[in-house]
């Protein structure tokens, strides 16, 4: 017998994402909130009418929960973070669930995180289907989990699984979770509905009673547990790096040790609101909708991409290598071109070396070594990309070289091939120009190391097709790369912003502040680097040979400082050289105060003829993000970066800027326009010529709106 039961109250909401109905005695809730189930104000009253309606019938004996879809429940509705909470709270609903007199059965498949998660945990009986992704990853969002997971998880799993999941914020699949005693099945198949029908047919046969995991035994060991949350704490304290909520998740559960549940539901909510006002959980579920949105562009949604198997990469070098083992590892045949038989020999060992590494550590074994170094082919002739999809030039960053490596891929490659230039400041018109297809070429600007770092900037001329830029996004989503869309400029949107900001420290430097008291500064911000132990790690010989090319076309009227080229023309090149700004004994990787160093500063001051003057770290900063957040909204608004959330996924990903800050241009909006377009022109009245006020941040400031009101999509 199958009915859909009206809810109780006879304006029952039949648009409710949440929908009932009565499969023999038991009771269907179904929640079906595309596209994940969050647990929106709407889907929330649902499950309370749900439990209600159950309540009031009697011929139902178990309620069972499932999600439509692709998702149980993906959490909170992340969306309404910030605005004015709607009734009913989610703890309620929680509470409601568990303290109903009949057996409420969750079964989950695909994602159930965070509240998703909760809302199971005060169920009486869980089953998970494989595929499906359990956490408490509120930690990521600056948060915790705020509706029973820090008191029920341990009670369930025990304080250091539950913990240790809640810091992490890790996804884990259904047969761990059942090894953790998070649930109670792993079930069989894909569909939830029929899974659960039938372990509440089991359930009911046993006439399993009401089974609350605020009285599960996990705490009943207070010594064990209480040992177990001081060592997680004093770990929690040193690789908290900054983060609030880390601290308050610990906090929380010492709460479900020393109190009863109900007083630690009240403390651990507490706590959940010391979170929602720190600016840390704006900055981090800010990062989480932009990394998001950045995949949003005009033309992925105006074309199709072009399909591709197999991929090609010119240049075996940093850069080439990176790129080759990227792709091996999403799984795709690589055919590497290099110049010679040498360079070709020495472009399969630097690919080799990243897997050998991994062998050397035990996170790979010489058999999956073996078949990943199958899909590789090496080759000195371009004939042997005739019959890839996608070739990757990395070879040197001069014209020339570029144009003659895509004349013979222009010669070579078969029609609709999509041809791709990693440089990282040449006009890639000027490249795209230079062949006869140049609707097929793209720039995608990968980071070193380019099999490792997240970001990727695709780099879009003027001349490119629409389906050529969705191929790109597609081929970042297969290397799980993030993908910012980038306009054709010197620099793109990252290098160029970080050329002004590093120009902002070197003033600094030069006026009195030394690169260490600079890089404390960025450090004590959130960085994990300060810009002189960047400058150490990439190589200043890069950055050298870029003002080097850039020396014809400076403005003379532009302030230059010359420290870095004193250093650079003694060899002093960074980590790679044993010294640069610091010295690295040894080979160490951090690097310590060189006396010399701060000699040629003097020198240079004296030079200059500059007196310098004491800088507090607060001015660093405001100096350091002034001019970051001046060039962003140039950028912006010169069309070279879609929206501002662009520029913060950029430096979030590729810049190591702090996330939970959400990147510069959140960080601008947090501080506040006007303050930033003050400090701007305070400093305008030393150098005017360096200190422009973007025209967008002046008309923003005007006009009393913020960048965050350019990201809105359409
Ligand atoms: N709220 C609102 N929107 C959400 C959402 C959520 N919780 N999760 C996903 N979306 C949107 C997302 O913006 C995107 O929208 C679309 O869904 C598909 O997502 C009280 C406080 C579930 C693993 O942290 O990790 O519960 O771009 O592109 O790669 O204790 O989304 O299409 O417009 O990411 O398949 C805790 C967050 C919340 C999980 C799916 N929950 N979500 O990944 O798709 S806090 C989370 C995810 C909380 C309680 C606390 C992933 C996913 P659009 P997607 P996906
Ligand atoms: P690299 O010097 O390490 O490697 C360049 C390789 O290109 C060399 O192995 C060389 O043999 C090969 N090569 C040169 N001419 C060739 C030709 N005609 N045919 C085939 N191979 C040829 O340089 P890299 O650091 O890997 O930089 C490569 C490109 O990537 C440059 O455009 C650079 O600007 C860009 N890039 C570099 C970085 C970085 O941090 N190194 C980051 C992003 C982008």
């Amino acid at each position: 017998m199958s009915q859909t039961a009206a809810t109780p109250d006879a304006g029952a909401d039949t648009t409710s994402p949440v929908t009932q109905r009565r499969e023999g005695a038991v009771l269907v809730v179904t929640i079906d909130n595309p596209p994940v189930n969050a647990l929106g104000a709407a889907v929330r009253r649902g499950l309370q009418a749900a439990i209600a309606q159950a309540e009031a019938d009697a011929e139902v004996t178990l309620v069972l929960i499932h999600g439509a879809g692709r998702a149980f429940i993906a959490g909170a509705d992340i969306r309404e973070f910030g605005q004015t909470p709607q009734p009913p709270a989610l703890p309620d609903v929680c509470r409601s669930i568990e303290q109903c007199s009949k057996p409420v059965l969750a079964a989950i498949h695909g994602p159930a995180l965070g509240g998703g998660l909760e809302i199971a945990l005060s169920a009486h009986y869980r089953l998970a289907l494989p595929g499906s992704k359990l956490g408490l990853p509120e930690v990521q969002l600056g948060l915790l989990p705020g509706s029973g997971g820090t008191q029920r998880a341990p009670r369930l799993a025990g304080v250091k699984a539950a913990v240790e999941l809640m810091l992490s914020g890790r996804h884990i699949g259904a047969e761990e979770a059942a090894q953790l005693g998070l649930i109670d099945r792993v079930g069989a198949g894909t569909d939830p509905l029929s899974a659960g029908l039938a372990y509440a047919a089991e359930l009911l046969a046993q006439q399993a009673p009401v089974r609350r995991s605020c009285d599960a035994p996990g705490l009943a060991d207070k010594a064990a547990a209480q040992a177990e949350l001081d060592a997680l704490r004093a770990d929690t304290a040193k690789k908290s790096k900054g983060l609030f909520s880390p601290l308050k998740i610990i906090e929380a559960v010492q709460a479900a040790l020393d109190l009863p549940f109900d007083e630690g539901m009240k403390r651990e909510r507490e706590l959940f609101w010391q979170c929602i006002d720190s600016p840390q959980r704006a900055g981090l579920i800010h990062a989480f909708f932009a990394e998001r949105e950045v995949l949003k562009v005009p033309e992925a949604k105006a074309a199709q991409p072009r399909p591709f198997a197999t991929i090609g990469v010119v240049g075996g070098g940093t850069m080439g290598a990176g790129i080759a083992v990227s792709a091996l590892d999403a799984g795709f045949p690589v055919t590497m071109v290099e110049r010679d038989a040498e360079s070709i020999a020495r472009g399969r060992a630097n690919v080799e070396k990243v897997y050998d590494g991994l062998v050397a550590k035990g996170r790979m074994t010489a058999e999956a070594k073996a078949a990943v170094m199958a899909r590789y082919t090496g080759s000195t002739t371009y004939d042997a990309l005739a019959q890839v999809d996608l070739v990757i030039e990395a070879v040197f960053e001069e014209m020339g070289v570029k144009k003659a490596v895509f004349a013979e891929l222009d010669r070579v490659c078969k029609p609709g091939a999509v041809l791709a230039t990693n440089t990282s400041y040449l006009d890639i018109d000027e490249i795209a120009g230079s062949v006869s297809r140049p609707q097929d070429v793209v720039g995608l600007h990968f980071f070193s190391p380019a099999n490792i770092m997240k970001l990727l900037e695709i780099v879009v001329p003027a001349q490119v097709s629409a389906d050529v830029v969705a191929t790109a996004f597609v081929l970042a989503q297969k290397l799980k790369k993030v993908p910012v869309r980038a306009g054709v400029c010197d620099g793109f949107i990252g290098n160029r912003i970080l050329a002004v900001y590093r120009a902002a420290a070197d003033h600094m430097m030069e006026d009195g502040a030394s690169p260490y008291q600079i890089d404390q500064a960025l450090r004590d911000f959130g960085y994990p680097m300060g810009p002189f132990q960047v400058s150490d790690l990439a190589g200043g010989d890069i950055g050298w040979a870029t003002r080097k090319r850039r020396a014809a076309t400076r403005d003379p009227q532009a302030r230059y400082v010359q420290i870095a080229d004193r250093i650079c023309e003694r060899g002093w090149f960074g980590q790679k050289t044993g010294r640069g700004y610091y010295l690295y004994p040894a080979g160490a990787r951090t690097g310590e105060i060189d006396p010399e160093v701060l000699a040629i500063v003097d020198a240079e001051r004296e030079r200059a003829g500059i007196t310098p003057r004491a800088f507090s770290n607060e001015e660093i900063l405001r100096r350091y993000m002034a001019a970051m957040v001046n060039e962003g909204a140039n950028v912006v608004h010169q069309g070279i970066a879609l929206r501002p959330l662009d520029v913060d996924v950029t430096f979030v990903y590729g810049y190591g800027f702090p996330r939970y800050r959400g990147g510069p241009m959140k960080y601008a909006d947090m501080v506040g326009l006007p303050q930033i377009l003050a400090d701007i022109e305070a400093f305008a009245k030393e150098d005017p010529l360096f200190w422009k006020p973007s025209p967008l941040l002046v008309e923003l400031v005007a006009k009393g709106a913020n960048f965050a009101s350019l990201n809105q999509s359409e």
